[in-house]
Formats: C-alpha cells, sequence, structure tokens
C-alpha cells in the first residue's frame, strides 16, 4: 500500500496521529503538498460520506474523521501557503448561516492564501450580516461562500442579497460546496461558481481580473 493510501484509510478511521505520521511521510518522501490533498484527504472525506449516507457510520465517526483530516492539513497549510509573499487582493469568505461544515472553506482558504490573496476567514454559521460587515470592513475584491447542506443553500441566496442591497463597495461573489452547480450559482446572482478548491484560485483571479 502507498503512503497516500494508508493516510486516507487512517483518516477514513479517524486515526489523527496516524494522519499525522503519514502526511509528513508522504512530503518526506516528496509528493507534493497538494497532491496529497488531492489523492488521499479528498477521497478519504468521499469514503466517509458514501458510509454516513448508507447509515455505516453517524456523526461523532464522521467527526473524527474530520478531526484527523485537520491534523493532516496543520502540516500542509504553511507548504501550501508556501510563497508566502506580500498579498496583492483581499478575500472574504465564510460558510453561510446554519451550516458548520468547514474542511473544503478550509481549502479554499489556503489555496487563495497562496495565490496572494490576504483571506478574512469568518469561520462558519456566518449570517448575512457579518459578510456585509467584513465587506465594509476589509474592502475585498472578492467574497467565497461556502454551503455543505442543501438546507443551507437558500441562505447563500439570502447572503448574495444582503451583500448586493447592503451599501457595500463592489465585490464579486463567488460561491461552492458539495450541493451548488453552476446553475444554482447563476439563479442566485453570483459572478461565479468554483466545483473545487483548486478551481476556486483560477475563478477568484478571473472574476477579479487579475
Ligand atoms: Co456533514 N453532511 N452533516 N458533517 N458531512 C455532508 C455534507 C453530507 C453530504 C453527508 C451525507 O449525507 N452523505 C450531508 C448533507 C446532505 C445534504 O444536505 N444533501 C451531511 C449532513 C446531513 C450533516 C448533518 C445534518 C448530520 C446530522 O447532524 N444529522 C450535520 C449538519 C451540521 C450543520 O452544518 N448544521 C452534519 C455535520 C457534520 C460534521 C460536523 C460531523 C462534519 C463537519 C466537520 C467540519 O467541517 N469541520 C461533517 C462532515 C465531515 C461531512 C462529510 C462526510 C465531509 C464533508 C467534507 O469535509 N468533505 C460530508 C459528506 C461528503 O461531502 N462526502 C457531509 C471534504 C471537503 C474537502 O469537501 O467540503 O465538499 P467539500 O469541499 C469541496 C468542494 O465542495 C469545494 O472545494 C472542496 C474541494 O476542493 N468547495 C468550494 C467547498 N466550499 C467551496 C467554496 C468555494 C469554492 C469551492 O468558493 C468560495
Amino acid at each position: 500500500m502507498t503512503t497516500l493510501e494508508s493516510l486516507s484509510q487512517a483518516v477514513v478511521a479517524g486515526k489523527s496521529k496516524d494522519a499525522k505520521t503519514l502526511t509528513q511521510l508522504a512530503l518526506d518522501e516528496g509528493t507534493r503538498p497538494g497532491d496529497v490533498v488531492d489523492q488521499a484527504l479528498v477521497p478519504a472525506m468521499s469514503v466517509v460520506g458514501e458510509r454516513f449516507k448508507n447509515g455505516e457510520i453517524f456523526v461523532p465517526e464522521m467527526l473524527i474523521s474530520a478531526r484527523a483530516m485537520k491534523e493532516s492539513m496543520t502540516l500542509l497549510e504553511p507548504r501550501l501557503v508556501a510563497a508566502g509573499i506580500t498579498p496583492k487582493f483581499t478575500a472574504v469568505i465564510g460558510t453561510v448561516q446554519g451550516d458548520l461544515h468547514d474542511i473544503g472553506k478550509n481549502l479554499v482558504t489556503i489555496l487563495w492564501k497562496g495565490a496572494n490573496f490576504r483571506v478574512i476567514d469568518l469561520g462558519v454559521n456566518v449570517p448575512a450580516s457579518k459578510f456585509v460587515a467584513a465587506i465594509k470592513q476589509h474592502q475585498p475584491q472578492i467574497v467565497g461562500l461556502s454551503a455543505l447542506l442543501t438546507t443551507t443553500m437558500p441562505a447563500m441566496g439570502a447572503t448574495i442579497r444582503a451583500i448586493r442591497t447592503g451599501d457595500c463597495p463592489p465585490v464579486k461573489i463567488l460561491v461552492g460546496g458539495a450541493p451548488v452547480s453552476r446553475q444554482f450559482a447563476e439563479e442566485i446572482g453570483a459572478d461565479g461558481y468554483a466545483p473545487d478548491a483548486s478551481s476556486s484560485v483560477d475563478k477568484a483571479l478571473e472574476l477579479i481580473g487579475a
């Protein structure tokens, strides 16, 4: 079994310590941090999601897998950000109100930081008013909204309406998250949609004309 396969298994099993050790091993073997994410962590969380959907595991197990993934991310984040040059652009990001999922949003944050963005991360369960206040305070070029639940997708639309009608300075809005589609993004008046963290970088840069 390869190191990435072992790491994937450790995350699925919720073994945080092993996840950290195997992440370090993968990096020592010369694996690129982005490949560790794409080839071990994201597939692991898909397995977890499937098992949850099929009733094979429950929320506590899902949570310990998420924690193992976060342990791995603590080693990967500084390397993904690597370049560490003075940020050229500003972004505000958050998971919309009612939604506590933050792993995908955190990945987007890390990659945006790596692409020279100063990122103000508002966290999870963020009310529309908090986005509006942050936009006024930080004057970002772009705002990222994440949602992982079909039940919180409407909060995404409500947040966009609040931003558009809230006297905010002009700002591009990018949306993403597993249940979100390009069509939904258009329907709620977002400027763009990205299906994954990697493409969110290109899309953000395109939207702000960088
Ligand atoms: Co939840 N959960 N969860 N969960 N959870 C899902 C999303 C679910 C699909 C599982 C399932 O049924 N198969 C399901 C949603 C079903 C639906 O709405 N149709 C679900 C459910 C039902 C729930 C609860 C309601 C369970 C309950 O309590 N009964 C509850 C809701 C709590 C709440 O939010 N109010 C809940 C709770 C949790 C935990 C807290 C236990 C935990 C979250 C921990 C955390 O995030 N800190 C959790 C987890 C871990 C999951 C799964 C297993 C994994 C999510 C994840 O992190 N994936 C998930 C099943 C799944 O997705 N496979 C599931 C890895 C991550 C890298 O992917 O976040 O999709 P993702 O991000 C992707 C893209 O979507 C995109 O980029 C990333 C990849 O590159 N992306 C963006 C994301 N945001 C973006 C923003 C962008 C651009 C791209 O631009 C701004």
